[in-house]
């Protein structure tokens, strides 16, 4: 009755910005993401121990929307195991990675979840079931569950069991593959994601244009995927997260999560390819951009960041499956 698991975060290469269902985290759009080794969260899940459910994240005590958010995972895995009553679960997660790396755990974290809190249950492994429960808890997470490269597919079904993430290519794929996360920024977001994407669904006149061309989009990563075509997917991780936050620049309120030293970095990424290094940035909602570019230029890619004023950096590399421990939190 008790399971451990760690996962990877994941950045996304064709992005997930809107959804069509606020309750049940539907998108309008698919989305393709990168797994990133070696950041990594752990979570220990235990059914049936105490008087009511506990949940620890990164040695607090969760309250509120945190709170809630665990549970109905926990929730729904105690529906689907129907047939054992597993009684109040003991939760504890723990990043390895400093919010200063500019990453959300949360992805990684609800993958995590997910995972150890269906072989807790004594659910079989099932990496599709896993990913449409995480999704429930955030709805990136629910490409974490695998590794590598993974596509979200949107999915039509109003109930959103086709609306879950496949792996496209494993890790061993492009191993030389680099993301270079550049920290500029270590300030929270004033707006969070959740809401920055509610309101660009509601008031971008932008917004239909995003969703229009995802599906495309996220063939096309495919294909330069397959090909191992930096270029390709480079200027294609540009272009979509260009796409992206304009759809917030013109909401209404209008929402900038750019900072001059994002602008200075994207630039300088600019004048350095000119020079033939291969690098491109990819944004997520937050200042720091992340660089794409491969094994013998991740230096390159780190120096050109620090000379624009980041404060840090972070080389990932492509990160496998959320994987069961041994060893666990309590
Ligand atoms: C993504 N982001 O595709 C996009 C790009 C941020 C920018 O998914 O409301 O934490 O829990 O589904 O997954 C961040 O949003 O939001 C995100 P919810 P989530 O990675």
């Amino acid at each position: 009755m008790k399971a451990t698991v760690r996962a990877h975060p994941n950045l996304a290469l064709v992005k997930y910005w809107g959804k069509r269902d606020d309750a049940l985290i539907l998108p309008h759009q698919s989305s393709l993401s990168m797994t990133l080794s070696p950041l990594s969260v752990r979570t220990t899940v235990a059914f049936g121990v105490g008087s009511a459910d506990e949940v620890e994240l990164n040695g607090y005590v969760a309250k509120g929307s945190e709170r809630d958010r665990v549970l109905r995972v926990l929730d729904a895995v105690r529906a689907e195991a129907k047939g054992t009553k597993l009684g109040p679960a003991r939760m504890v997660s723990r990043g390895d990675f400093p919010a200063s790396a500019g990453l959300a755990s949360s992805a990684a974290g609800f993958a995590a979840l997910a995972v150890a809190a269906r072989a807790a249950a004594g659910l079989p492994a099932d990496p599709r079931a896993a990913s449409l429960l995480s999704r429930l808890g955030s709805g990136s997470a629910c490409r974490s569950v695998q590794g590598g490269f993974c596509e979200w597919m949107r999915g039509e079904r109003p109930d959103g069991m086709d609306s879950y993430a496949v792996q496209r290519f494993d890790e061993k794929h492009w191993p030389e593959l680099r993301m270079v996360v550049a920290i500029v920024s270590r300030d929270e977001k004033e707006v969070k994601s959740r809401d920055g994407m509610k309101n660009a669904v509601e008031t971008s006149p932008y917004y239909p244009a995003w969703v229009k061309d995802a599906e495309a989009e996220v063939v096309r990563a495919r294909e330069f995927l397959a090909k191992k075509d930096l270029q390709a997917l480079g200027e294609m991780c540009e272009r979509n997260a260009w796409r992206m936050h304009a759809t917030s620049l013109a909401a209404d309120p209008p929402l900038c999560y750019l900072m001059p030293k994002t602008l200075e970095l994207i630039h300088s990424l600019r004048e350095q390819r000119k020079k033939g290094v291969p690098v491109w940035f990819t944004l997520d909602a937050g200042p720091n951009p992340c660089i794409l570019t491969d094994a013998a230029h991740e230096l390159a890619a780190e120096a050109a960041a620090m000379a624009c004023g980041a404060t840090e950096v972070v080389r990932c590399v492509p990160g496998g499956d959320a994987q069961l421990l041994g060893e666990h939190l309590f």
